[in-house]
């Protein structure tokens, strides 16, 4: 018998970067993202003699995953277990791909396995496995705050507001410094950590409002802002995390012309070198144009706000 779940990406428009120590992988602040449609993680489970994981066709180890499922087994019964996941876009390539990947996992599990976990505690596995794992189980617009109960929520739907999304992909080699990783060592190393952390709530605040009221440009300004800030903390960890590329930089200047002319659009990176344009539905085939054709851009992705986690029964 073999379930089968879904999850999209999300993209973070107030970032998460930084755990708090001594946690098992708690998010040292909130963060608040967009659920993209257009991207897709399809993982399916199966009782097995043993744990084997299975990533787009290859048999593989995965250290976070076995570390996942012996967490899980501590707490609720699972026998051993066999994992198949795939995704329709690059691999750990700053896409997200671990946050749909730990999403449709924990959401496959607790079905067929009938775990019977809450809302809150499928949050709660989602995050060891992945920091922004939670907010792929939900729609649209996603507040995840550690410190509030409920952890994760929905604050707009993709109707409420259906934004576009305009990924350019500027390579699709696996980055070199993992987040866990380069977290820590901005946490350990960044001059400008601490401020970094202590000023996230309010750009938190700022973005809820900005979603609150359809605000596009207050939106574009802390989603800006909070994405700058944090490749500013990463810039300055020792050794520097740069994980931006020429056509990165190139993307950025792309977009800013195009608001500058009067496009409702603004700009997101992860720890990786994509460009995400996020615009609205009638900026979107201006945006589109001009993102492939930076010089570095090798192909363009059209995502939308989507719909989080969720069992396939037609897989
Ligand atoms: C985010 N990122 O808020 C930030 C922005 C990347 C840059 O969360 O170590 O894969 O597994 O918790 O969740 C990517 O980190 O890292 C991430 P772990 P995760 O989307």
């Amino acid at each position: 018998m073999t379930t089968t779940a879904v999850a999209h990406p999300n993209i973070a428009l107030v970032k998460y970067w930084g755990k708090s120590p001594d946690t098992d992988n708690r998010p040292a602040s909130p963060s608040l993202s967009i659920t993209v449609a257009g991207l897709k993680t399809t993982t399916s489970v199966e009782p097995a003699v043993r744990d084997t994981v299975k990533l787009n066709g290859e048999l593989t180890r995965d250290q976070k995953i076995e570390r996942f499922l012996e967490d899980l087994r501590a707490r609720h019964p699972l026998p051993p277990v066999a994992i198949e996941s795939r995704n329709d876009f690059p691999t750990g390539a700053g896409l997200a791909s671990s946050a749909a990947g730990f999403a449709a996992l924990i959401t496959a599990l607790d079905t067929a396995f009938e775990l019977d976990l809450s809302d809150d505690e499928r949050a709660d596995w989602a995050r060891r496995g992945s920091g922004s794992a939670a907010r792929s189980l939900l729609s649209g617009f996603v507040a995840f705050d550690p410190e509030a109960d409920p952890m994760i929520e929905t604050i707009a739907t993709p109707d409420d507001w259906p934004l576009d999304v305009i990924v350019g992909v500027t390579t699709t080699d696996k980055k070199s410094v993992s987040s866990t990783e380069g977290m820590e060592r901005s946490r350990m190393t960044s001059p400008f950590y601490r401020e970094w952390i202590d000023a996230n709530r309010g750009d938190f605040d700022t973005a809820r409002r900005a979603v609150d009221e359809q605000d596009f440009d207050a939106l574009a300004r802390v989603a800006e802002a909070s994405c700058l800030k944090m490749h500013a903390v990463m810039l300055t960890s020792a050794p520097a995390l740069v994980y931006w590329n020429a056509a990165t930089v190139a993307a950025i200047h792309t977009i800013r012309a195009l608001a500058e002319r009067g496009e409702s659009v603004f700009f997101t990176i992860d720890a990786g070198p994509q460009v995400k344009a996020i615009c609205t539905r009638w900026s979107a085939p201006a945006v589109r144009r001009a993102l492939a054709e930076v010089p570095g851009v090798h192909s363009v992705i059209d995502g939308r706000l989507g719909l989080g986690a969720r069992v396939d029964r037609d897989a």
